[in-house]
């Protein structure tokens, strides 16, 4: 056995009971052998990959709020910074019920290489919660959100470790969580990203992960003679990444038939209205099924089902694990040209190697969906020079990130000799500048 499959080996025994983890560690390592096998000695001497396998450290801790009735509940906290190599740890933090260490080990793990690929000096951390935010009055969300940051707050700092929004966790948490920083801190600083924009946050920050997914889909089809224009394209999800990756969608020409919830999906022969989605979901915090009453010809189906539509675009942008063999059957039966990830690791392997095995372009979400923390590095640059940029300038640089994105993995996978493979090109390119990071520092 050589290196490679050496550490895989003893991580997948050290972590048997993170599965979420260990599918992440395997998808990067099978793409990494070419590239250990050209630098075998050096990085086995610098043990690289068990240094990338494992967190700098992890931080878990209890959570106690009252809830409405006056009682006490506990939830539990995670915090793993990672890998800093190449900047303060950067990730989001996730709300809830099923969050675990292995979900945010396996998010964590994900974001070193992301963050690298965005060309931006940010290391990669996650954490979150088993808390739901679900059927919780704004109260009981500020008392999580602030007893969350009274222990989060003594982890993390503008120079050392930046949390920002994920499944759960969007403007009124981050609002929460940075009044209570500041509050015991004592510090006005960049600590948090996705912030209001009337304190500190960033013009296209709410709207980045999904119009960056959209920016790589775009030149992806480009570069492979084909468009977005009149294209028909399914997306799953209906939280912040899939309406923005159908509000840009949409206004590159293409026609969103589906999105999705955790119990039912919506199709919309003629287009989805994406009012109707935004005042349900964002307003209303209510679930999709009220689409109906906005649009009587839509079909609401309980479940899952979004991949079994007719598309040339598939966007997956709700959680891990929600495109499967049998979807990718689907998909590639009805067709379908493109599917590019604006979740993290929706697409399981044995689902992925039948879309590439079967000539879809596949573009994974650690490249596909960077575009949300790339603007988050803006807006800490934005903090630092205490300077807000237009909406006009952030998103300039947001398309030429995700351009540049799409041409590095593109360029990755062809000098490994596997051109068009852009999970290859993703974890290469995503490895090769933490890698150089790692070494410069020596053993640490
Ligand atoms: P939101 O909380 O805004 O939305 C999540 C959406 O996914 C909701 O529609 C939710 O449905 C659905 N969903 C969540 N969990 C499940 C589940 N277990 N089964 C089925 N559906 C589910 O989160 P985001 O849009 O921010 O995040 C979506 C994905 O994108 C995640 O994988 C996240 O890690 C990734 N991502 C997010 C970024 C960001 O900037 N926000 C950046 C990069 C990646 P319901 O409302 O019913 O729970
Ligand atoms: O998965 C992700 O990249 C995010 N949830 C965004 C992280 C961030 O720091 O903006």
């Amino acid at each position: 056995m050589g290196y490679l499959e050496n550490v895989l080996e003893s991580v997948q025994k050290k972590y048997s009971y993170q599965p979420e983890f260990l599918q992440a560690v395997s998808e990067v390592f099978e793409s990494l052998s070419p590239v250990i096998e050209r630098n075998q000695k050096l990085y086995e001497q610098e043990a690289i990959l068990e240094r990338i396998t494992e967190p700098d450290r992890q931080v878990q801790f209890r959570v106690p709020w009252v809830d409405d009735s006056g009682k006490i509940r506990v939830n539990t906290g995670y915090r793993v910074q990672f890998n800093n190599s190449i900047g303060p740890y950067k990730g989001g933090l996730r709300l809830h019920p099923s969050v675990n260490l292995s979900v945010i080990k396996f998010l964590g793990f994900e974001q070193v290489f992301k963050n690298s690929l965005t060309g931006l000096p940010i290391g990669g951390g996650k954490g979150g919660s088993d808390f739901d935010p679900k059927g919780k009055s704004d109260r009981e969300v500020m008392a999580f959100c602030q007893s969350f940051m009274t222990e989060l707050c003594k982890y993390i700092g503008a120079d050392t470790d930046v949390p920002a929004g994920d499944i759960g966790t969007g403007a009124r948490e981050i609002g929460y969580m940075f009044g209570q920083y500041k509050r015991i801190k004592g510090l006005y600083e960049g600590v948090l990203t996705g912030k209001g924009l009337s304190y500190g946050g960033s013009l296209v920050r709410t709207q980045a992960t999904g119009y960056g997914l959209l920016y790589i889909t775009d030149e992806l089809l480009k570069c492979n003679g084909l468009g977005l224009d009149g294209k028909t394209v399914t997306i799953s999800g209906s939280g912040n990444v899939a309406i923005y990756a159908a509000e840009k969608a949409m206004q590159l020409g293409g026609k969103v038939v589906t999105l999705s919830d955790s119990t039912g999906w919506i199709y919309d022969a003629e287009g989805i209205d994406l009012d109707a989605v935004k005042e349900i979901k964002e307003v209303n915090r209510a679930r999709l099924s009220e689409y109906k009453k906005y649009r009587p010809n839509s079909e609401y189906h309980e479940g899952r089902g979004v991949w079994s539509v007719k598309a040339d675009v598939a966007l997956p942008c709700a959680t891990q694990n929600e495109l499967l063999i049998d979807d990718a059957k689907a998909l590639v039966a009805n067709g379908v040209k493109a599917v590019c990830e604006g979740a993290n690791m929706p697409t399981s392997i044995e689902a992925t190697k039948y879309l590439q095995e079967n000539g879809v372009l596949f573009v994974p979400g650690k490249a596909a969906n960077a575009g949300g923390v790339a603007t988050s590095a803006l807006e800490m640059s934005q903090n630092s020079e205490r300077l807000s940029w237009t909406f006009e300038e952030v998103d300039e640089k947001l398309k030429g990130i995700m351009t540049n994105i799409y041409h590095n993995i593109d360029n990755a996978s062809a000098e490994y000799g596997m051109k068009g493979n852009y999970v290859a090109g993703a974890n290469i390119a995503g490895f090769a500048k933490v890698v150089d990071a790692m070494l410069a520092h020596g053993a640490c």
